[in-house]
């Protein structure tokens, strides 16, 4: 693990902390100051929470109040130069975007370590195909009607899963066979796809479930292992209740939920 190279970084707050993984302890780690900012919501930004809390890593999840975003989207030291969350404070490093932070985050807890440039690209492969492809799709369905206005949610939501479901059993078909990503413990990539699955879950809804489960066996056990892993169960009832940041995002997933989707086996 990297971290007693971030702490060399010029970390502000050490932290010493002993990390254990089932009931092999790993290490005694240094952390420096690490901040995640984002809103309140599950968003971009879950996946990045989760990694930081299956690790075991001291993190301020700074969730910023929507109304507030217009005070700070223009400081830099907040959110970029991009002017966009997430982004992440490591110590003395700043690093803003999704994909970026994740990387940088693998980097640090080690998830990489090993794993040759051809390795280390097919993981991100599937984490962006997850990302872009997947999640990002059911976002901009749930939001069909904000981005363009007269479409309707249900016709969206109709529209975007063939195309949505193929990608996931194309991710799913990546999966290891057992464990994960990283082997007996999870890694970035693995944290995607779990995240990628509980979109697809949050969308379609409980009664779809075991309809679509089939098609993605690996990813709903990946994503149920996920979930049960003690920091993370733990971590669950701080997990927020939205995906996007639709004021009304509950009206639309009823909605959404009541799609007639018997033409696609759903
Ligand atoms: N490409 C960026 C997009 C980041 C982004 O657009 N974030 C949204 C929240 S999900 C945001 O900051 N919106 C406020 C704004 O753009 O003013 C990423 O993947 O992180």
């Amino acid at each position: 693990m990297r971290v007693s190279k971030a702490a060399s970084d010029g970390c502000k707050i050490l932290i010493e902390k002993t990390l254990t993984c089932g009931s092999a302890t790993l290490a005694r780690m240094h952390f420096p100051s690490i901040v995640l900012r984002y809103f309140p919501v599950v968003g971009r930004a879950q996946v990045l929470r989760n990694a930081l809390t299956d690790a075991g890593c001291p993190f301020e999840d700074l969730r910023l109040p929507m109304p507030e975003w217009q005070g700070r989207r223009s400081d830099p030291t907040f959110a970029g130069r991009l002017k966009a969350l997430p982004t992440l404070s490591w110590g003395d490093a700043f690093v803003a975007e999704t994909l970026p932070i994740a990387s940088f985050i693998a980097k640090r807890l080690g998830h990489y370590d090993g794993l040759d440039d051809s390795a280390i690209a097919f993981r991100e492969a599937v984490a962006s195909c997850a990302y872009m492809d997947i999640v990002l799709r059911l976002v901009e369905v749930i939001r069909a009607d904000a981005h363009h206005p007269g479409a309707d949610l249900q016709r969206s939501l109709a529209v975007a899963l063939p195309r949505v479901l193929q990608k996931f059993e194309h991710v799913d078909a990546c999966l290891p066979d057992e464990h994960y990503f990283g082997g007996e413990r999870p890694v970035m990539t693995d944290f995607f796809v779990a995240e990628t699955f509980e979109a697809l879950r949050y969308v379609m809804g409980p009664d779809r479930e075991a309809r679509f489960t089939g098609r993605l066996p690996r990813s709903a056990a990946l994503a149920t292992s996920i979930r049960n892993r003690p920091e993370l169960a733990q971590a669950w009832r701080g997990r927020p209740a939205r995906l996007t940041g639709r004021p009304d995002e509950e009206v639309a997933i009823a909605r959404l939920r009541s799609t007639d989707l018997s033409a696609l086996g759903l």
